[in-house]
């Protein structure tokens, strides 16, 4: 061992004794929350860890005796790979900031071994390898497992017999800025109980691998066991804390509230309410008005898609097969909550006008068709249900939900998702911070990141501007070294850099993106004096591994790359790059380097989006639909600021209102110069430059989505062919904006100044107030 590695490993010991000293000195305040999410992605727990420790802490002082680097001591950790994507890096961000603030939270997730796949490109596509994030003993350094708060869950076997699993949990704390800290408890399985018939193997898998989508029979049970373990076990421990507490489940409302985050713990409902009535309330008259009535003020329920294929629906027969006495409470639950929609219908207690239809009462139905709709029983049950971003919460209560928002009208409310800008900005991004304070003449800033606004007259200020480029310069320099190093692809660093990063699925669109750079290209074969200002088109982000078209569009960028850099006709002005395994890591090299910030997806489909707003505090340009939070980064920097595109919500869904309304053949028919593009896809113009030889047809399943629809979805589903000549329009119109580098540079800095709503700080605060009912502030 070097002399820097056994500095390294005192180092990671002290840290390690750091850590253990802050989750033993975390008080059980009312009213915690205890935010249930099966994902979440922290990054490196070093990393976050250092970013918030303070300037004079002892701890630093030794990394600096020891002349140990931030980046060696990174390095040496691995990240919890826990998430897929917005929704397990928003939990980070949440539990981030309310450490941060003080606010009493602990993150309930599993904990995976297997986690979210490393991405390796090999032969122009995606290979999926297991993300080694354990040590080989499958322990993790910073983890401190608590068998004292295990808890055990049960199923019902397919062989009839019921198996227990004891789930321990281990504590990771996420360290605030100011001495306060979040515990994620990540629940592995310990011991299994099963009769010798039982499918063992399955509940060996509750802390196997994280799924990305459904798969078969098998899987999905096994996804639903993982969903029941995490809610069976989330519920125990609350009550456990209770009675720790010297109160009972009576106090479990004033004591605790129980975050709901997207569907996939939506189980804590029945499983709290089966618990109370089995355990603790048996024998009273009145226990399931009991049950309820805490159930009702313990809840909520935060949801984060729109697209109805993505919601939660787990077949009757599943539910009851693993976990009858549940099942039967969820049948309960549906029967009590269409009495009292009958009431509606038939006397109009509530006093609606027009009063509730039958079609509503049974768009609202818990149970129908033999599946259980989940989003609808968190919205009966829990006390308060919200959107992401304001876009999309007014579709839920429009359009999803509207049955339901008509019928409790102050029950549904937003909160916009924010990300921590002492992550993205402050730690990843020291040359911003520098340039931020430099320009403001203090750091107040970074405790209240609304003080940002402060830099809003600096944006007019030349000597600013000038500072601001070589800021982001440097970065993009570093940006390119890693490209450079991990793919070999030169990316001059003059080349405006336009960057897409986020999982790929075709609702995101990178195929319109795509359609856009085989649009460049062949105007460029055709006339390589066109005028443009050269540019890298930048691309990350993984494909669920079953997922063939998402997969595809990553193998048409690959292709890209290698037609268009390899082309001494068009490499000067255009530039392809996909960087391999988009991850919290990573990511924080790409926004500071990033001109122009993609966030294209079909108007009405992302319900936020979170990297809009990590580009955003890194002063990089939006191009973009009016969709998710783009919406309100729109509303934030104005059109100056801000480049729109694309048809707008309702357009979108008057379409889709309106089956056979939509032609996107007529649109290709009419409009060469996107029929050259699609035609690209198919007419041998990428071959030579695919991998394996002879898959001239490659890429037809895309075509054909495009054009005539697949798997009995209409064509174009997604609008790309409606979008590409106002995407393509905007984007000249950007790169022609580019060269005045004075207006571009000022609107770099008005999107950093106006970025201080996006902060998670303020999405916490929000949530305590309208969510949690906590008063923030409260210590
Ligand atoms: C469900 C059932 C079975 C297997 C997998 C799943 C599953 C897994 C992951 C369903 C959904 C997800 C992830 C959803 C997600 O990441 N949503 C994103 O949440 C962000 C934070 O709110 C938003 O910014 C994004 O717009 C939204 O897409």
């Amino acid at each position: 061992m070097t002399e820097t590695q056994l500095h390294i490993e005192t180092l990671r010991a002290q840290l390690r004794a750091l850590m253990e000293s802050y989750i033993q000195n975390i008080p059980c305040t009312p009213r915690t929350v205890i935010y249930t999410s099966m994902e979440i992605l922290p990054g490196s727990t070093v990393a976050n860890t250092l970013m918030n420790l303070a300037e004079e802490s002892p701890f630093l002082q030794t990394l600096r005796e020891l002349k140990v680097t931030y980046d060696d001591l990174i390095q040496s950790d691995t990240a919890p790979a826990l998430g897929n994507g917005g929704l397990g890096r928003l939990t980070a961000c949440i539990g981030e900031s309310a450490a941060t603030q003080n606010v009493p939270m602990i993150v309930s997730v599993p904990r995976h071994t297997q986690g979210l796949f490393r991405q390796k490109l090999e032969n122009g596509r995606q290979v999926e390898v297991p993300d080694q994030w354990l040590n080989e003993d499958g322990t993790y350094f910073f983890e401190f497992p608590r068998q004292e708060y295990a808890q055990w869950v049960s199923f019902r076997d397919d062989c009839g017999g019921f198996v227990k699993v004891k789930m321990v949990p281990c504590l990771i704390p996420m360290i605030g800025a100011t001495g306060g800290c979040t515990t994620i408890y990540a629940w592995k399985v310990g011991t299994v109980l099963a009769p010798v018939a039982a499918n063992r193997e399955r509940y060996l898998r509750i802390d196997r691998q994280l799924y990305c989508e459904d798969s078969d029979d098998e899987g999905k049970k096994v996804r639903l066991v993982q969903e029941s373990a995490l809610s069976q076990a989330t519920v125990r421990l609350a009550i456990q804390k209770c009675y720790e507490q010297g109160k009972t489940v009576m106090d479990l409302p004033e004591l605790f509230c129980l975050h709901i985050n997207d569907t996939h713990a939506s189980l804590m409902i029945p499983e709290l309410i089966r618990i109370l009535l089995d355990e603790y309330l048996v024998g009273r008259d009145d226990a399931w008005d009991v049950a309820w009535d805490i159930a009702t003020r313990t809840f909520v329920y935060t949801n984060h898609t729109i697209m109805k294929e993505a919601l939660e629906k787990w077949p009757l027969w599943m539910l009851q097969q693993l976990m009858p006495r549940t099942c039967q409470i969820i049948v309960e639950i549906d029967r009590r909550m269409v009495e009292r929609m009958e009431r509606e219908v038939q006397a109009n207690p509530s006093g609606l006008n027009p009063p509730l239809s039958r079609e509503e009462l049974d768009s609202m139905r818990i149970i129908a068709d033999g599946r259980v709709h989940m989003a609808h029983m968190d919205i009966f049950t829990a006390c308060s249900v919200n959107g992401v971003a304001r876009l999309h919460t007014d579709i839920l209560k429009e359009r999803e939900l509207k049955a339901f928002h008509r019928l409790m009208s102050t029950k549904i409310c937003n909160v916009t998702n924010g990300v921590t800008h002492r992550k993205f900005l402050v730690f990843a991004n020291p040359e911003e911070r520098k340039f931020i304070t430099d320009c403001l003449k203090q750091e107040d800033w970074i405790e209240d990141m609304t003080r940002l606004e402060t830099l809003l007259p600096f944006a007019e200020e030349e000597q600013a501007r000038q500072d601001f480029l070589k800021m982001r310069k440097a970065r993009k320099e570093v940006l390119a070294q890693y490209v450079k190093e991990t793919r070999g692809i030169a990316l001059p660093v003059d080349f405006i850099f336009d960057v897409q990063v986020k999982r790929f699925h075709m609702y995101k669109r990178q195929l319109l993106n795509c359609l856009r750079i085989i649009d460049l290209y062949l105007s460029l074969k055709k006339d390589p004096a066109l005028d443009i200002t050269p540019t890298a088109f930048i691309l990350a982000g993984k494909a669920a591994a079953g997922y063939r078209q998402a997969k595809l569009v990553i193998e048409l960028v690959l292709t890209l790359e290698k037609l268009i850099n390899d082309d001494p006709e068009v490499n000067g002005k255009i530039r392809v790059c996909f960087i391999e395994n988009y991850n919290v890591s990573n990511a924080m090299k790409i926004f500071p380097a990033t001109d122009i910030s993609e966030q294209i997806s079909t108007a009405s489909t992302e319900a936020s989006g979170t990297s809009n707003m990590k580009f955003m505090l890194s002063g990089a340009i939006t191009l973009g639909t009016l969709d998710g939070a783009n919406v309100e980064i729109h509303e934030a920097v104005g059109d100056e600021s801000m480049y729109l595109f694309g048809l707008r919500s309702e357009e979108v869904m008057a379409y889709q209102a309106k089956p056979g309304s939509y032609d996107p053949r007529k649109l290709y028919e009419s409009n060469a110069r996107l029929r050259r593009a699609v035609d690209t896809l198919i007419d041998g113009t990428l071959l030579r430059e695919m991998p394996a030889p002879g898959e001239s047809d490659r890429f037809e399943e895309l075509y054909h989505e495009l054009l005539y629809g697949l798997d009995g979805n209409p064509a174009d589903q997604y609008f790309v062919l409606a979008d590409f000549e106002s995407y393509r329009e905007a984007f000249l119109r950007m790169n022609h904006d580019y060269r005045d580098s004075s207006k571009w540079t000022r609107n770099a800095i008005r999107n950093i100044a106006l970025s201080g709503f996006f902060s998670s700080d303020r999405t916490v605060k929000d949530y305590c107030e309208k969510v949690w009912k906590i008063s923030f502030g409260n210590q």
